[in-house]
């Protein structure tokens, strides 16, 4: 590892060009975070017509850049008043899709927490059947998001299999990605809701859902009110990431960790001992560099965690977090790690291909994705 690198921003715009053509995995996004601007707009601006919202009030929210850990969760709430409806639930989602696919990412968790809106007939269940049809509806890229049979621990349990669209044109020039579904419990919700979203999460094994992640304000609740619903999941075979250490509540790090979830998101805010814990439990950790920096959860890059956990040789993954809120993409972060931390082209893409171990599905599409990595390895010469 060498020393910051300083890129001139022509410089910047062609390493993250560069990034774009690299095969990519990203195992931390979440649905209404990564919604594109121009979306954003066009639905406060239909609000606004209907006298629903002033759309002078929202359009700098929207378009702000920096913001605080305080008001990004005031603007998921704002998001949430734009996107909350069936239709719109199943274009962001496959907007969501087309743009990761567009920048070559060959495998996608993403997350989104099942909302209930009884206002408009909103269900979890119907909220995440309009998140399936946003799955079905991608026209642009090949999608595969049919869970093979080992997609979840418990060979043994009933898989749902239904082939909603599994389509492979290996060979015809459009691009591929995998997607994969993780229900997000709220740490707003109450531990009967959060069981909701686990059951839910069970039912729609076969169409795609292989995992539970807790997110939702880090300041708010208690995470021992999801600890029956994230022991239940973890039973019947459910994969489970926990957002952890965002805020310093180390009494929640050092239970979070003694939990053993699959991997956990962001890990600022560990303390020494913490640390050796998470190396020697081996938990993969998902870094989301802008949103650390853009939310102050982190100061500087120079003492970003990624340092430390990169030269232990500690399983960890760059992602996006909130590609739409932090104007970010994965090509960018990857460049950004490559800046900030004076790491070269090989070492970055050898993460990337790490990657692929720490995905929640089978080893079927963690094979294929090797074969994707090998052949770009070649192509790109690393
Ligand atoms: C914690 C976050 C988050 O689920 O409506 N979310 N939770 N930390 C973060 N880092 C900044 N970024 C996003 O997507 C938006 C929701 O994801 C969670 C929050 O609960 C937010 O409301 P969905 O698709």
């Amino acid at each position: 590892m060498e020393t910051q690198k300083i890129l001139t921003s022509s410089e910047a715009e062609e390493e993250r060009r560069w990034w774009v053509t690299v095969p990519k995995v990203e195992l931390h996004a979440h649905l209404n975070g990564s919604v594109r601007d121009s979306t954003l707009l066009e639905l406060a601006r239909r609000l606004g017509e209907k006298g629903r919202i002033a759309f002078s009030d929202v359009e700098h929210v929207i378009l702000k850049g920096d913001r605080s850990c305080r008001e990004v969760f005031k603007l998921f709430d704002l998001i949430h008043v734009l996107t909350t409806d069936h239709k719109t639930v199943t274009r962001i989602t496959k907007e969501v899709i087309e743009d990761f696919a567009s920048e070559n990412v060959v495998y996608l968790e993403l997350r989104t927490t099942p909302k209930r809106n009884d206002s408009i007939g909103m269900s979890k269940r119907s909220y995440m059947e309009a998140v399936i049809n946003g799955l079905s509806s991608v026209t642009e890229v090949d999608i595969d998001f049919t869970p093979h049979s080992t997609d979840h621990h418990d060979p043994a349990s009933s898989c749902n299999s239904i082939a909603v669209n599994n389509v492979d044109h290996q060979g015809s020039g459009r691009k591929k990605i995998y997607v994969r579904l993780l229900l997000s419990i709220d740490r707003r919700e109450t531990a009967e809701a959060a069981m909701e979203t686990v059951k839910l999460a069970l039912e729609m094994r076969g169409l795609g859902v292989v995992g539970i992640d807790l997110s939702g304000n880090p300041s708010v609740g208690e995470w021992s009110t999801y600890l029956a619903a994230l022991q239940f999941a973890r039973e019947q075979g459910l994969y489970v990431t926990l957002h952890c250490g965002e805020v310093p509540n180390y009494e929640e790090i050092n239970a979070m960790l003694d939990f053993l979830p699959q991997r956990i998101g962001h890990a600022c805010f560990l303390r020494e001992p913490d640390w050796v814990k998470l190396k020697s439990s081996k938990i993969p950790v998902e870094i989301c560099l802008t949103s650390n920096i853009m939310t102050d959860t982190i100061s500087s890059l120079d003492i970003h965690h990624f340092v430390d956990l990169y030269r232990a040789k500690h399983p960890m993954v760059l992602c996006t977090d909130d590609s739409g809120v932090f104007s970010t993409s994965l090509s960018k972060e990857y460049s950004l790690a490559s800046s900030a931390f004076g790491l070269g082209r090989k070492e970055l893409f050898q993460l990337a291909r790490d990657s692929v171990e720490f995905i929640f599905a089978d080893g079927g599409v963690k094979q294929e994705l090797k074969e994707i990595f090998s052949s770009a390895a070649g192509k790109l010469e690393l």
